[in-house]
């Protein structure tokens, strides 16, 4: 049961990186980018999102256990229900580097970097 549905979130992840676009160095943007994380570990998903000032970015978290998921810097939260897709959805108005983090598990899931 537990396998089947790994087995079911690799999948969503393997069809979520191809829809991930890579280039993010253009005007500003609307991006989204998904995450699959299985027991507390990131299966799928990008270890840094770029962005620039302005842009729209969601990301999706999709993990089988109940976490928090917390952007620093901007300190934003979104609940994560096991076994469905959370969306945290911001524009990016602060430059930096920021971490995005799983508060139960205590996983860096990936880093924010905003420029101007
Ligand atoms: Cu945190």
């Amino acid at each position: 049961m537990k396998r089947g549905f790994g087995t079911a979130l690799l999948a969503a992840g393997l069809l979520a990186s191809s829809a991930c676009g890579q280039d993010h160095t253009a005007v500003t943007s609307d991006q989204r980018h998904l995450f699959v994380v299985v027991e507390g570990d990131k299966v799928t998903g990008p270890d840094r999102i770029e962005a620039r000032t302005g842009d729209s970015v969601q990301i999706v978290v999709t993990s089988d256990v109940a976490d928090e998921l917390h952007l620093h810097g901007y300190d934003r939260t979104a609940a994560l229900v096991a076994g469905r897709p959370s969306t945290l959805a911001l524009v990016t108005d602060v430059p930096g580097v920021f971490e995005v983090e799983l508060h139960q598990s205590g996983m860096e899931l990936t880093r924010l970097r905003v420029r101007r």
